[in-house]
């Protein structure tokens, strides 16, 4: 895949992309990434590729030019049928779903802003999609454009070892990771779960598939909400709730025998775990 990055800070992109499982896959030219610099595309002395807010207010703003005439000459470098994203605030999420949809393409080319954003014309006459990694200010979209790389490359055939791949179309799809151990098996006295070295894969699936539906439960309701679920997994949730509700009570219990019968006790229990 070719991916073409319209960026004021290239080298902040080559040196993050050189490690890794990443690394390798440039290596390999699995995908191809090349940058463009709307510096470069600048006409006047100062190479200025930024301006004043109409309207007035605080920042700059990127000007249309620069970039408008950097996207092109990305667009000239890249496979028909590639498709434009502007990295900002208030694109639409950045979801697995979309990762995936957009390894399917011939070719990305990924803009990211920098001060207060971008010129809204070069939006709407360049761009094809709006993309966000998530709810929070950042100085600029250089580290979103690994982030979106760094999904996608690896949904590509000969990124990840044939192995790996397989294991991520595995049923827990849409749910948080199980937790996970290594060796030594005792670390200051805990202990990793029995379940786990017992060699039963039928029980050690079973133990995975529970811890991630607890956690999601947990710390991602709405993950649930999202997905269907077999009537293995709720059983296993129902299993799960069960046994935190009992860790809940026991916890009460050592709580109320140590602070004694009467005394008072203003923690709140509520806000911390369900
Ligand atoms: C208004 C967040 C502006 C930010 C509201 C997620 C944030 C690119 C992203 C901003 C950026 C909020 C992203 C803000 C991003 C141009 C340069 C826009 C940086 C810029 C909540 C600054 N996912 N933000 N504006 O952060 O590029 O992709």
């Amino acid at each position: 895949m070719r991916i073409a990055v319209v960026t004021l800070f290239p080298s902040m992109l080559r040196e993050a992309l050189a490690h890794g499982v990443l690394g390798r896959a440039l290596e390999r030219g699995v995908v191809e990434v090349e940058y463009f610099d709307p510096r470069d595309h600048t006409a006047d002395v100062h190479r200025r590729v930024d301006d004043r807010p109409y309207g007035g207010g605080p920042g700059m703003v990127l000007k249309v030019e620069p970039l408008r005439d950097a996207v092109r000459a990305a667009r000239a470098a890249s496979p028909r049928g590639s498709r434009a994203v502007y990295l900002g605030a208030d694109g639409v999420p950045f979801e697995q779903s979309r990762a995936r949809e957009a390894s399917g393409w011939p070719g990305l080319i990924l803009v990211a802003g920098r001060y207060e954003g971008v010129d809204e014309r070069f939006v709407e006459h360049e761009i094809d999609e709006q993309w966000s990694i998530g709810d929070y200010v950042l100085s600029g979209g250089e580290l979103p454009a690994l982030v979106v790389i760094d999904a996608i490359a690896r949904l590509l055939p000969g990124t990840l070892g044939s192995a790996e791949s397989a294991a991520q179309e595995s049923f827990t799809d849409g749910l948080l990771d199980w937790p996970h151990y290594t060796r030594p098996a005792s670390v200051d006295g805990d202990e990793v779960p029995a379940v786990l070295a017992s060699g039963d894969h039928a029980a050690i699936g079973r133990w995975r598939l529970q811890q991630s539906l607890g956690r999601t439960w947990l710390r991602r309701p709405e993950l649930l909400e999202r997905r269907r679920m077999s009537g293995e997994e709720r059983v296993l949730l129902e299993e799960f709730k069960r046994a935190a509700a009992a860790r809940r009570a026991e916890d009460r219990r050592v709580i109320d025998a140590s602070y004694g019968e009467g005394e008072s006790n203003e923690q709140d229990h509520s806000t911390t775990e369900r």
